[in-house]
């Protein structure tokens, strides 16, 4: 097992999709857990191509072709994150904010909701204030949840808090935010109502704004 695990954070290390994929099948059939090939392999490795970009022995296209390994080596795993037989634990409008491109996080976020019951409905990347309300509004969404990846596209997620409070909607739809540079002491200090410092505790957070 080791082996398979080793191949495949080299995989999406090296931006190597086809051999991702295989290594997440050959994983899963010799049972290991998904959540654990997520946690303990891939997103680790996704950290690595961080690190290779910072120091300057990665470019963009290869954190490109990493970033598309991972995703399809995801979709694998989707199934299995994924429950279907369980009752709607509530609704979400989940998505990168304004001017960050960055998605894997995201999905997994909303990879997880669903697991857990929620219906999510994901408005993707590069994601406006407006876009964000409208879509919770359509969708009689209680949460709406934000990623960003960047330190500069952090303020678009107090633009979205600030838009819930100016329409009226504070208390109403309730926002989390999440994502790499983002902290519980951003969080208190834009006003939004949740935290999440990954996937699996976003669905805590969001099951505890659900309660309140
Ligand atoms: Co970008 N990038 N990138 N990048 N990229 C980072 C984020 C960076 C840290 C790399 C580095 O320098 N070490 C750096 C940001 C520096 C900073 O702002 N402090 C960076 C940069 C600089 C850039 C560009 C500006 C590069 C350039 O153009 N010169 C550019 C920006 C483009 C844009 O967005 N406008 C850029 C582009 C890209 C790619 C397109 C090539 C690609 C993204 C592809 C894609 O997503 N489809 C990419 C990638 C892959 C990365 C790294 C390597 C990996 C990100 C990732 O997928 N991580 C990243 C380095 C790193 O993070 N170590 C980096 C795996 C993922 C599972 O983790 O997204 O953190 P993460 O999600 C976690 C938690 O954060 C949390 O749960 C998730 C799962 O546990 N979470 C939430 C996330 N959202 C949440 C929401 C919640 C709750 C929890 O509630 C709603």
């Amino acid at each position: 097992m080791k082996d398979v695990l080793d191949s495949l954070k080299k995989a999406i290390e090296e931006g190597q999709a086809k051999d991702a994929s295989k290594a997440v099948q050959a994983a899963l059939d010799a049972g290991a857990e998904p959540g654990a090939i997520l946690r303990d392999v891939m997103v680790p490795a996704m950290d690595e191509v961080g690190r290779r970009y910072e120091c300057g022995d990665y470019f963009l296209p290869e954190m490109l072709i990493s970033a598309r390994a991972m995703k399809q080596a995801l979709a694998l795993l989707r199934p299995r994150l994924v429950a279907t037989d369980v009752q709607p634990a509530g609704t979400v409008v989940a998505g990168t904010v304004k001017g960050d491109l960055h998605d894997i996080g995201k999905n997994l976020v909303c990879m997880m909701l669903e697991g857990a019951g929620f219906q999510v409905i994901d408005c993707g990347i590069d994601c406006a204030p407006e876009k964000f309300i409208k879509s919770a509004q359509d969708n009689g969404a209680t949460i709406i949840g934000m990623s960003a990846l960047l330190t500069t596209t952090m303020p678009s997620m107090k633009s979205v808090v600030d838009a819930v409070a100016q329409a009226g909607l504070k208390g109403k739809i309730l926002t989390m935010i999440g994502g790499a540079p983002v902290t519980q002491n951003y969080a208190t200090e834009i006003g939004a109502d949740g935290y999440a410092p990954d996937a699996a505790s976003a669905v805590d957070v969001a099951k505890k704004l659900m309660a309140n």
